[in-house]
């Protein structure tokens, strides 16, 4: 067996959580990650059929049957990961029954995933159902844009047009626009659910007055989503108090889905 705490996944879960603690996205033990493995590259590291211990996922996740995920913990903070992967990350696998999770690594205390699980694998689910090449779901509670989920109308259309014209930048990245949940209580099936329903449309999903959703087939494109909005939302709360003498158009938004063929929302356009 290979040394796990070499595995390019495990190196880039401790690099990701630490980047984003510094980042200020992920106070305390705000955020979560999930990322589904490739079960061959798992079995150079584990013992496939060495179950540590099994936990009730509290949902059905049939879908996602045999399939195998590193998730942070629940209660764990970001930025400890680095330090003690093996006590703030787990390996899992979806059992059959798709209601148990099978812990094959982590956890070392006796912890178990993240709160968040639910809106983690359903959203999974969602989005394998459009992209089979998604590996990546990640929640965080950046600056710029909770304090925008705070005075903005929380309107998609409205939302993702005030993120476009921030910056040139935003349609590219997500052409496709946000998704934008009411607050909801967290950490429940009903919020992943809604998540779930809202990541069929956006790779991207904020949550009113908690934070934001992100996918990806990478951790670098999930987290490149995540940076890209903070970003325009960073943008807004810095001018939104100030006479704009410049600002993006309709029409250079347009040119710009021209120029980078962008499949884009079109009714978000008011061409
Ligand atoms: O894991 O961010 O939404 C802590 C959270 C819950
Ligand atoms: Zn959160």
């Amino acid at each position: 067996m290979k040394d796990i705490m070499q595995a390019p996944f495990m190196i880039e879960m401790m690099r990701t959580t630490a980047n984003m603690y510094r980042l200020g996205y992920d106070e305390r033990n705000g955020g979560n990650i999930s990322w589904m493995l490739d079960e061959n590259e798992v079995g150079e590291y584990l013992g496939l059929s060495n179950v540590i211990r099994t936990i009730d996922t509290g949902f059905d996740a049939t879908a996602l049957a045999g399939k195998i995920f590193i998730v942070t913990g629940t209660g764990k903070y970001f930025k400890n990961v680095e330090f003690d992967p093996e006590n703030n990350l787990g390996i899992i696998r979806i059992a059959a029954d798709g209601r148990t999770a099978e812990l094959l690594w982590g956890y070392s205390d006796g912890g178990r995933f993240t709160s968040e699980l639910p809106a983690h694998l359903m959203s999974h689910i969602a989005r394998l159902s459009i992209d089979p090449e998604n590996r990546i779901i990640m929640h965080c509670h950046p600056d710029y844009t909770l304090a925008m989920t705070q005075v903005h109308e929380a309107d998609e259309r409205a939302i993702t047009r005030t993120l476009w014209k921030q910056m040139t930048e935003s349609i590219v990245v997500f052409p496709e626009g946000v998704g934008v949940l009411p607050w909801m209580v967290c950490g429940t099936n009903e919020i992943g659910e809604a998540t779930a329903e809202k990541m069929k449309e956006y790779r991207i999903v904020l949550w009113t007055l908690h934070g934001i959703y992100g996918c990806g087939r990478d951790m670098d494109e999930a987290f490149g989503l995540i940076e890209t909005v903070e970003k325009a939302a960073k943008q807004y709360i810095l001018t939104a108090n100030l006479p704009k003498a410049n600002e993006i158009t309709d029409e250079n938004l347009l040119a710009l889905t021209k120029r980078f063929d962008l499949n884009y929302r079109k009714d978000f356009l008011d061409i």
